[in-house]
């Protein structure tokens, strides 16, 4: 299948994230994008679809203050890294907030997000890079792989969060809706739940969001990905979430994945995004499934065996050197 990557995306370098209570390195790092990119022996660029189809998906005055905030954190006498401290869940209401540190509370929903110098221009660039694998899959391609940095499934339509500033699975699901190649399902098998996507879609009856991931009662993101959320309104029943516990393995995951492309298929979906997170990898550093590399090969071709066409979506995966495998394992099942 065709890959795409713009290297427009390793703009994106933030210096640390608060991470157990400790400042560490952050772990979303430019290399990730680079081993990936090495082990598929390369990508395509991205074509600029403009601010529309991002507009589409996200509000237009969190998009406003994600251009402007490390500008606006350096014009406030900051240096390095814009962060928020203070969040607003005690009735949360719609406040014109002027401050940076104001906004960058209300935009966020953790300190693990921060926004660096070249924070907007590779996120645009991520999200340009789905909207090109997508392209590709709407003119006949059955599958393609967007190799997508930051990531986006931790994002809603006006917060950022998880390393996630734009929704790119979301963008991407929300452009294949709007040119009529729907019902459109998005599958996540990130070890997060995608919390930002489940928000996006809940109460949409026309994008089915399935995700498998961590038990949020022992991971991140702890409030959501549980398995009672199904989804509300003219939404309900289009949500289903398989959490899963610490050290699954490949027998356990493939059954929550059966489930899910069962479910899928039997929704009616015409076109699958897959939200990729290569972190449920055995070695990862920061999460707890026990995935081997030959497994992505068999998730790949389990997927593929729903017989939708695919647009894969990059999300996370932090075990930098064994996530070049990972990824072109994965990419080997299609
Ligand atoms: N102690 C993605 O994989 N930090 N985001 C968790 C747990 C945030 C992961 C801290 C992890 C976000 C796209
Ligand atoms: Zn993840």
């Amino acid at each position: 299948m065709r890959r795409f990557f713009d290297p427009r995306q390793l703009a994106h370098a933030p210096v640390r994230e608060l991470h157990n209570g400790d400042w560490v390195p952050y772990a979303e790092t430019p290399a990730r994008a680079e081993q990936i990119v090495a082990a598929l022996g390369g990508g395509e660029p991205a074509r600029d679809f403009g601010l529309a189809p991002i507009a589409a998906v996200h509000d237009s005055a969190y998009l406003d203050f994600l251009k402007g905030a490390w500008a606006e954190w350096h014009a406030a006498g900051r240096s390095g890294d814009a962060i928020g401290y203070t969040f607003p869940v005690v009735r949360r209401r719609p406040l014109d907030c002027s401050r940076i540190d104001a906004k960058l509370g209300a935009y966020s929903m953790d300190a693990a997000t921060p926004i660096a110098e070249g924070t907007w221009d590779a996120a645009y660039w991520a999200a340009q890079t789905a909207l090109t694998g997508l392209d590709a899959v709407a003119s006949g391609d059955r599958h393609a792989f967007a190799l997508c940095r930051p990531p986006g499934h931790h994002a809603g339509r006006d917060y950022m969060g998880g390393y996630c500033y734009l929704n790119n699975a979301a963008i991407a699901a929300q452009r294949a809706a709007a040119l009529g190649l729907g019902p459109v399902a998005v599958l996540d098998v990130d070890y997060h739940h995608g919390n930002g996507t489940q928000d996006i879609y809940y109460e949409h009856g026309d994008i089915f969001f399935a995700s498998i991931h961590a038990d949020p009662r022992t991971d991140y993101p702890f409030y959501w990905g549980h398995a009672d959320e199904t989804g509300e309104g003219e939404g309900a029943g289009s949500t289903l979430n398989l959490p899963l516990p610490r050290g699954t393995d490949w027998p356990a995951y493939r059954a929550a994945l059966d489930s899910a492309l069962a479910a899928i298929t039997g929704w009616g979906a015409k076109l699958l995004v897959l939200s990729f997170g290569a972190d449920t990898f055995v070695g990862d550093p920061i999460s707890s499934f026990a995935l081997q590399t030959g497994d992505f090969t068999a998730m790949g071709r389990a997927i593929a065996g729903a017989g939708l066409p695919v647009l894969v979506v990059m999300e996370g995966g932090y075990a930098v050197g064994d996530l070049g495998g990972n990824v072109a394992a994965l990419v080997e099942g299609f």
